[in-house]
């Protein structure tokens, strides 16, 4: 193939968000939209990284995912880059594009330097939806803001791109390398299964053949001797416990990818490895427009699981199953159900924290630390507290997580956003809180599991309320409001931070049962590894009784803003855990309504989506 150069000029707007580039479809579709930021990106990398380098290019194969990745191979021929990595049909979910990145070695003994994971996530798909585009790094997290500004700021000056033109398409949709000579020698493009380095991961069983890259990584479960090879066993879960736990007649599951790439592992992981049944899976069959749905796991948007679990408005059919999960597009978040129960995410975080070391066996020698982003609830610094653990609280967005990791200070984490995680990747892995949750359940129930009764997630969640005290939680999402008016609603919000006597005043005219604010502030956070700093990160308003109001503009949004209100109260009488938490976060919601004057500001009477 031949190298063009192609003349291009800056277009508006490409600024990453919380993660990566999303817009709407027919913005991506502008001539030289993609091109540009897929060229400015390169251009903001080490040259090595480019160069002669492996690069994986795969997402949750939303519409447009087909043309963007035949696109990119292109320009990666190009610019240099030796070879490319795609994941059959070019699905990767984004925690297998870290594994990949992390895991996977080439034939030749190649490694990837970096991905490019083409999504939008929890937004919807299709021809008048979102497309997005994020780069991670070759410790496979995401591009850290240092990068992504040096992207955003080679998009305000690019003047040409390469590409070779004359490259065929390649077809992605059948397993095998595809070899090209360009003028600096091959090119080649690996279309690889997109599950085999993620199941790996999650239940690693390994030869002496086949050794993995990060030994440190794992945990040895089993030595098992075969009749000529000596074989050992490597695991993050027991799959066994787990298997054991899905045969159970007792036990019954349901798992709802929402037609998103969650799909292409689902059947993997829980009907192969565990024996679930196939019908515990529904919408696992990936689409590009996910079946018109919007995929994001909630209360809201997981209507057919929320259904089947026993918390819709409608009484379910058949059986409730005892344990129901769903993850969003690219399979990086999940929520995790019980039976008519729901799990917060800040809980589930909490409770993964409290019980890996004795549940999970990757974590059977102690956890580094704990971290959270600052809206999520308090309750993983209760358990961090209790257990002596390093904690964290770290800005909104999985990658800020990733240095803590690389720096050996956290091994789980999460976000009250339905993302949980571990060090085994850099990225937020909704397979592997689902995996997380069933070792625990296995392990409340090693002993019961031909008992009465098993222990249920809803008891666990009680349980552990009962031991730590219970944080009430509660999300108001107002989606696609005027920009320029959600900007002077966060403004006036900010203006208000500098009198709190002001602000009490207020307070108190509007409920009488709401403690005092004794401080507020705009987040902002200090690398502990790096030193960088990261400010504006979301208004917090903070409570004498340890109550918490915190405001923050989306940056995951394609139209408009997105203004998050999160309301969270601290209850440790035991006698007062078992409330409904809309009841008991009432005298806050109407407070934090009023106080930040969210009609007045937004002309809206009610949030888009409560979690
Ligand atoms: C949202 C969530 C944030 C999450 C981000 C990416 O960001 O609040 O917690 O990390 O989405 O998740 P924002 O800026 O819209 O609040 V995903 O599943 O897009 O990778
Ligand atoms: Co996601």
């Amino acid at each position: 193939f031949k190298v063009n150069r192609k003349e291009t000029a800056p277009i508006d707007g490409q600024k990453p968000g919380t993660s990566g580039l999303r817009k709407k479809v027919v913005v991506f579709k502008q001539p030289n939209y993609l091109h540009n930021f897929v060229q400015s990106t390169f251009n903001a990398l080490a040259t090595d990284k480019v160069k002669g380098a492996t690069i994986v290019v795969s997402g949750d194969g939303r519409y447009f995912s087909k043309d963007a990745i035949q696109i990119i191979v292109k320009m990666a021929a190009a610019n240099g880059v030796r070879r490319v990595w795609v994941g059959k049909d070019g699905l990767l979910s984004t925690p297998a594009v870290s594994a990949v990145i992390r895991e996977r070695v080439g034939a030749d003994g190649s490694k990837a330097s970096g991905a490019f994971i083409l999504t939008a996530s929890h937004n919807p798909g299709g021809p008048h939806e979102d497309f997005g585009i994020k780069y991670n790094m070759e410790n496979g997290g995401p591009a850290p803001e240092a990068i992504t500004d040096k992207i955003y700021a080679n998009t305000k000056t690019i003047k040409e791109y390469f590409i070779a033109e004359d490259l065929p398409d390649v077809d992605i949709s059948t397993i095998g390398v595809t070899s090209f000579s360009g003028p600096e020698g091959n090119f080649d493009v690996d279309v690889f299964d997109s599950a085999e380095d993620y199941v790996k991961l999650m239940k690693l069983i390994v030869d002496a053949n086949d050794w993995p890259q990060n030994l440190a990584n794992y945990s040895v479960c089993t030595i098992v001797w075969s009749d000529d090879v000596q074989m050992q066993f490597w695991t993050i879960f027991d799959f066994q416990s787990i298997q054991k736990l899905l045969s159970s007649p007792k036990f019954s599951f349901c798992y709802d990818a929402l037609h998103g790439v969650a799909g292409a592992y689902a059947n993997r992981i829980f009907v192969e490895e565990l024996g679930a049944k196939e019908s515990s899976l529904i919408n696992c069959t990936p689409k590009e427009d996910f079946g018109g749905g919007h995929p994001d796991p909630n209360l809201t948007y997981a209507k057919e699981l929320v259904a089947r679990m026993g918390l819709g408005k409608s009484s379910p059919q058949g059986e409730v199953p005892e344990f129901g999960a769903a993850a969003d597009g690219d399979a990086d978040r999940n929520m995790i159900l019980g039976k008519r129960f729901f799990v917060t995410p800040s809980d589930s975080v909490a409770i993964i924290a409290a019980n890996a070391v004795q549940a999970i066996p990757y974590f059977a020698s102690g956890l580094k630390g704990v971290a959270r982003s600052m809206p999520t609830s308090a309750a993983l610094d209760v358990v961090a507290k209790n257990l002596n653990l390093k904690f964290f609280e770290v800005p909104t967005g999985w990658k800020f997580f990733g240095n803590l990791m690389d720096a050996g200070l956290c091994s789980v984490c999460g976000e009250e956003s339905f993302g949980t995680g571990s060090d085994h990747i850099r990225e937020k892995d909704g397979i592997w809180a689902v995996l997380a949750w069933l070792s625990i359940l296995a392990f409340k129930n090693k002993d019961n599991i031909n008992g009465e009764s098993l222990v249920s997630v809803e008891d666990i969640v009680r349980q552990h309320w009962a031991t730590y005290g219970r944080h009430y939680y509660t999300r108001y999402d107002y989606e696609n409001v005027d920009a320029a008016a959600a900007k002077e609603l966060m403004a006036n919000l900010v203006k208000l931070q500098a009198s709190l006597p002001e602000v009490n005043k207020i307070i108190s005219g509007i409920r009488s049962d709401v403690s005092n604010v004794v401080e507020a502030d705009e987040f902002e956070y200090k690398d502990p590894v790096d030193g960088s700093v990261s400010k504006h990160q979301g208004i917090r308003y903070l409570f004498a009784d340890g109550s918490r109001l915190v405001f923050r503009l989306s940056g995951t949004g394609s139209e408009g803003a997105t203004i998050r209100l999160y309301i969270e109260q601290y209850e440790k009488d035991s006698s007062k855990i078992g409330r409904d938490s809309q009841d008991a976060l009432a005298p806050l919601v109407d407070v934090a309504l009023k106080l930040s004057k969210m009609q007045e500001f937004t002309g809206r009477s009610a949030p888009t989506v409560i979690t």
